[in-house]
């Protein structure tokens, strides 16, 4: 009898997936590569590559410590195949392999390769449900199945009473579903959030780090201060520190951005949930469990446990019901390419300064940053979707296609006419203003509308509106800023046209902004 070789991808370092407690210890294979076409099929930030490699190395040096046989390649062994599926044949060539099972891949395209592996192999390929999600791709489609459009907030509501999550006697606990009235506060300089919490790279990071700087120098980011837990027992230690420091106040700064602070009152968990070394429900039920003892209020309790069981869940369903056209969609017929700035952050608007700057130091930025400045940017100023979407999911380090890729083309870019959004996330710079003090160290002026100096959210705000209006007015949500645009003078308009214009123009021609 021969052995069955059990595939584990780079995000799916969850022991207690039926792909590893399924084995016999005695004879199946476990397989870990780290391989040049994952690493590469977009030139992911080096911090991500040096986060995902270094918790894959200490995975199997625990899965080897519990009597697993674990076959692990690294990058620079010399007999390195390149690819999981050139790996996954060499092993075949040299075992008794009767068949290979692996959890299904997050993404479209590995889904896609791997379901012609069990013809380009000759032996069975078992494709397991990845159960790590509240609920199954079936589930989802059940839902969505005759729904003209897909709302996160009825799938969230759905979620909750599946779950029992954040329920009393079959009603939302505290008698409302969401409470984000509660969570837009700015946050004043007084306050001072916790530092994020930092490990020492130990030996196994650091020879990756050395790894990353020789093979993907010409990547985008920066690797020093790497900073980040690499198994599970340092994740925990973030969760734990999460809820006890910052849960408490995450709600009501949870669209707060401060100059020179990515951090702030955020979990910083997306890293670990999504490369399976914390699973979503435990974090949700520890959440839970804080605002039950007292120790977080509901408000800041249930925005986060909407981000995860709500969005989460609802855009990774999103991206299974929509793929692959999700990838092409353009509803704005958007083609200017990428400044040169997304790349090197050297811009005179601060706020696209700062969430850049943030994003190459750290791999990270959080949501609003992400939404308001970069995407409402990428969106006023008709960015490549394509561009964007591969720009997104090579600079976070939590970035894999199946998150990453409805957030881009649905929520920012509205790339796909409103099938994730009711309304294109768009705003002027005085939402900026009131949301961070980014503003206070920024050469333009946000109270400034147009001409000279003025900040250009201001003029591309209404430009965009202007242009879009075959597309837009219709929208009943747009309703009342359409009212507005039409109370604005003629002259008014002109001269956001002419400045929009004017910018568009410096940024095609990657000039100074
Ligand atoms: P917190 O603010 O503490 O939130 C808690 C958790 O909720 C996160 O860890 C994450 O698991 C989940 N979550 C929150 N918002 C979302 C969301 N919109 N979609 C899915 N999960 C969510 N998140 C990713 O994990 N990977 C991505 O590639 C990604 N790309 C994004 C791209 C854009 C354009 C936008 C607007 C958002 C994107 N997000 C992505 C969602 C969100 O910005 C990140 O999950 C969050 O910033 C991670 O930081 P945190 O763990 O501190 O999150
Ligand atoms: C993101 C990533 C990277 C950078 N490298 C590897 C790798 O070398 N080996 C591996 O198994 N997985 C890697 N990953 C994660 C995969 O790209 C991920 O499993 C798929 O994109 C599916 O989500
Ligand atoms: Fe950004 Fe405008 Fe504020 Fe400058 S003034 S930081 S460009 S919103």
């Amino acid at each position: 009898m021969g052995c069955t070789l059990r595939l584990i991808l780079g995000d799916q370092l969850t022991a207690t997936l039926p792909v590893i407690t399924d084995a016999v210890k005695t004879r199946d294979i476990l397989l870990m590569a780290e391989v040049k076409e994952e690493a590469t099929y977009v030139k992911h930030h080096k911090k991500k590559i040096a986060f995902l490699f270094s918790a894959m190395r200490h995975f199997a040096e625990e899965l080897k410590d519990d009597g697993f046989k674990v076959n692990y390649r690294k990058y620079d062994d010399p007999d390195n195949q390149g690819s999981l599926l050139n790996e996954v044949k060499a092993l075949v060539s040299t075992h008794d392999v009767d068949n290979i099972v692996v959890t299904e891949p997050g993404e479209y395209r590995l889904l896609k390769s791997m379901q012609q592996w069990e013809s380009q192999l000759g032996v069975p390929v078992d494709l397991l449900p990845d159960e790590r999600f509240y609920a199954s791709k079936a589930r989802f489609a059940e839902w969505a199945e005759g729904r003209k459009t897909l709302r996160m907030e009825f799938w969230y509501r759905e979620m909750r009473k599946e779950t029992g999550i954040l329920m009393e006697n079959g009603a939302p606990a505290g008698g409302d579903w969401n409470y984000d009235a509660k969570n837009r506060e700015s946050m004043p300089a007084s306050v001072t959030p916790p530092p994020p919490v930092k490990f020492e790279p130990d030996e196994i990071t650091r020879d990756v780090i050395s790894l990353v700087e020789k093979e993907f120098g010409d990547h985008f980011g920066e690797l020093d201060d790497f900073h980040y837990a690499i198994d599970r027992a340092g994740a925990l230690e973030v969760l734990n520190r999460f809820i006890d420091e910052r849960l408490p106040d995450f709600g009501r700064y949870q669209d707060a951005m401060r100059h020179n602070m990515p951090w702030l009152f955020h979990s910083h968990l997306s890293f670990y949930i999504n490369c399976g070394l914390l699973s979503p429900r435990e974090v949700v039920q520890q959440a839970e469990a804080a605002w039950h003892a007292g120790e977080a209020p509901l408000n800041s309790v249930e925005g986060f446990i909407r981000q995860i069981i709500g969005w989460r869940e609802f855009v990774r369903g999103f991206y299974w019901h929509y793929m692959p056209g999700l990838q092409t969609d353009n509803y704005f017929n958007a083609k200017r390419t990428l400044p040169d700035f997304f790349w090197d952050g050297y811009t005179n608007m601060n706020c696209l300064r700062q969430c850049i700057t943030d994003t190459k130091k750290h791999a990270y930025a959080h949501h609003i940053q992400r939404l308001m400045v970069l995407g409402n940017f990428s969106l006023l100023c008709e960015l490549s979707p394509a561009e964007v979407q591969e720009w997104y999911l090579l600079v976070y380090a939590d970035a894999y296609e199946w998150v990453e890729l409805p957030n881009v083309s649905g929520m920012i870019l509205f790339a796909d006419g409103g099938n994730l959004a009711s309304k294109p996330y768009v705003a002027s710079g005085s939402y900026i203003n009131k949301m961070s003090d980014y503003c206070k160290h920024c050469g333009y002026s946000v109270s400034k509308k147009s001409g000279e100096g003025a900040c250009p959210f201001n003029y591309l705000y209404w430009r965009f509106l202007d242009a879009h209006q075959d597309k837009l007015r219709k929208n009943p949500r747009m309703a009342l800023v359409y009212k507005s645009y039409d109370r604005m003078a003629e002259e008014k308009i002109a001269a956001m046209r002419e400045d929009g214009q004017r910018f568009l123009t410096k940024l095609s021609k990657n000039e100074e902004v």
